[in-house]
């Protein structure tokens, strides 16, 4: 309404002030579709209430506690923190800061790679905003908050039906404090896939305008020329470019030589030199042993001037470990996550690491009493989602063996339930390690990760051995992602594809050997634009035309529900997961200071046509929607 009011305005009207901030934000036009959003959401609970949430079908919803939330004095002024830093002396003026700090700093990663690791990234925004403002002030010490990118911005569309740059701007407005950090798959974006230049570049230019300031690079098969362009993307945007190294295999073990410490040296050099601000060393599945920690930041810390910085992954149970001899050998940055949502395959706990770090001059400044709070409240948060947990009780050992990323295993497992594989998981791991052989030994993370996980559901599911691809792989049609691997689509592995299987794989096809990027078409911006207002009826944003252009059918399915159902954002999780129980009532904010109170009264039998007539009491009125029971 406000901006209705301004364009009406006779001095806007007249063209005499300077307008260009309003032509080059679209997004401030994106004004609500008139509609009936009352009936749009009870026909949404009503849905989820006789079918389930996703992958709920015949769950009853639990009774949930109430969560905890932080008090804070909201009219305290925020503390300070790196976000300021960055603003005023830039990105180097950032990383020479960093160099600068006794203590080690931390990156939480709770709001990213912890649910992504634990919950196969099911926590939706509305937990995350609860939390936000209580985080800015009671950890203003954090380096950054690892809080998009990865696997977050796909979920968000696909099951959560939110849209992932709303997550970003809003937090950005209750966390004005800390960095904000993401991963970005370097031409893959957030996506499984090469992107065109031009998305690449629209992407991390509009990503650094709605508030991302730090970059995680890296590329999935650790393939330098694959990441150039995205260093330069975020160089351009003045914004942090944290090229990363992924870590394979053991460097303590001398019989596997493909990934040795001289391996390591040479590609942070050769990151140092296109244009990294901060190194990364990125130790996807855990798989860095403490000793190998020591001797890889030590030797790093020798061969680049920049900072370092280190994410592991807690599978093994030796994250601790691992982080305190690092720390010992002068890494920087370490990534830990709140200790409701740490170990196992998120990161490690940030309260245990600050403990284990007593009586050294290395341990963070971070108010412990206050991490303790913020853990409770994630402790309970965990509750809701239960039904994504990956069922893991004890540390997984097994991990240096299969050397899955602790962001897959939780999906994987979904994947292998999906295709009913679910009682086989075992051999899927197992296999995994096979394929990661077949394929030379290579560096496991997204996308090259989902490469080898779809090979060996593929295999267990058809019942295939490693033989049984040499013998008769000509009559076999490998999965899309397996064939695009083979053909360089997602970049070149470490000393190359093993030739006979990419032989029986691509059967003819012809492979690239030069950066994907230069051969795809650009995205043409304009055309999408056009085609998305056509079909959308509504004012289109920059941010709308990435999401198509990244994930088409993705987009455009959410935009499909949203037609249907309108913006469940506003549920609350319990009720988005599982519906309603008969005579539950609950509260949803539709919009600030609008609030649409609902009771379910009743459901009846289906129906020879297969539906149910659900009745609701919506703010004291009776309403009823038909719901096609799937069941
Ligand atoms: C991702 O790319 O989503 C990852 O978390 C890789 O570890
Ligand atoms: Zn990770």
């Amino acid at each position: 309404p406000f901006l209705e009011n301004v364009m009406k305005h006779k001095d806007f009207l007249s063209g005499l002030y300077d307008t260009t901030f309003i032509d080059k934000t679209p997004e401030l036009f994106v004004f609500p579709k008139r509609k009936d959003r009352g009936t749009k959401m009870l026909s949404y609970i009503g849905h989820t209430t006789v079918n389930g949430g996703e992958g709920m079908l015949g769950k009853e919803k639990p009774a949930f506690s109430d969560v905890k939330i932080p008090k804070i004095d909201s009219t305290k002024e925020l503390p300070i923190g790196t976000k300021q830093i960055l603003d005023e002396r830039g990105p180097d003026g950032l990383a020479n800061w960093v160099k600068e700090q006794k203590e080690v700093l931390l990156t939480d990663t709770t709001f990213r790679d912890a649910h992504q690791s634990l919950l196969a990234t099911r926590i939706r925004t509305k937990d995350i905003l609860q939390i936000a403002e209580p985080t800015a002030h009671l950890l203003p010490n954090l380096f950054s908050v690892e809080m998009w990118g990865g696997a977050t911005f796909d979920v968000a569309y696909r099951f959560l039906k939110e849209s992932p740059w709303t997550r970003l701007i809003k937090l950005r407005e209750k966390i004005p404090n800390v960095l904000f950090q993401m991963l970005l798959r370097a031409s893959n974006a957030v996506g499984y896939k090469n992107y065109p230049d031009n998305l690449i570049r629209e992407f991390v230019e509009k990503s650094s305008n709605a508030g991302i300031d730090v970059f995680r690079i890296f590329d999935s098969l650790n393939w330098t020329p694959g990441m150039r362009l995205a260093i330069e993307a975020v160089r351009e945007n003045d914004k942090v470019a944290e090229a990363s190294i992924c870590y394979t295999g053991d460097i303590l073990d001398k019989g596997r030589t493909k990934y040795d410490i001289a391996y390591y040296k040479n590609m942070a050099k050769e990151l140092e030199s296109s244009g990294a601000h901060i190194l990364g060393i990125k130790d996807m599945a855990g798989l860095l042993k403490p000793e190998a920690a020591y001797q890889l930041v030590s030797t790093l810390k020798e061969t680049v001037d920049i900072p370092i910085h280190l994410h592991t992954h807690d599978t093994s149970g030796n994250g601790i470990f691992t982080y305190s001899r690092a720390i010992d050998a002068g890494v920087d940055v370490v990534d830990v996550a709140t200790g409701s949502l740490a170990g196992f395959t998120s990161q490690p706990s940030a309260q245990t690491l600050y403990h284990a770090l007593s009586g050294k001059e290395r341990k963070p400044l971070v108010d412990i009493e206050n991490y303790e709070k913020i853990s409770t409240y994630w402790e309970g948060v965990r509750e809701y989602y239960t039904e994504f947990e990956s069922g893991m009780k004890a540390p997984h050992s097994e991990i240096y063996f299969h050397e899955m990323p602790g962001g897959q295993y939780s999906n994987l497992q979904q994947q292998a339930k999906a295709v009913g594989l679910g009682g086989r998981f075992e051999e899927v791991k197992v296999m995994y390690r096979k394929v990661n052989d077949m394929f030379g030994d290579i560096v496991k993370v997204t996308p090259s990760s989902k490469v080898i996980g779809d090979m060996a559901l593929f295999m267990v599911q058809n019942n295939l051995t490693e033989d049984d691809i040499y013998n008769r792989g000509e009559t076999i049609d490998f999965p899309d992602s397996v064939i695009e691997f083979a053909s360089g689509y997602i970049g070149q592995p470490y000393q190359g594809f093993p030739k006979e299987l990419q032989r029986i794989i691509l059967k003819g096809r012809e492979s690239i050997n030069v950066r994907p990027g230069e051969l795809l078409e650009p995205v043409n911006f304009t055309e999408i634009r056009n085609s998305l207002f056509k079909s959308l009826n509504r004012q289109v944003t920059s941010f709308d035309c990435i999401s198509y252009a990244l994930y088409p059918k993705v987009f455009l399915d959410y935009e499909t529900f949203c037609d249907q159902y309108g913006d469940v954002s506003v549920l609350d999780t319990a009720t988005f997961f599982y519906g309603m129980r008969l005579g539950e009532e609950i509260e949803v904010e539709i919009e600030m200071g609008k609030t649409l109170f609902v009771r379910l009264v009743s459901i009846s039998e289906p129906k020879p046509n297969g539906t149910r007539t659900i009745y609701f009491e919506l703010n004291g009125q009776p309403r009823e929607v038909t719901v096609k029971d799937e069941s």
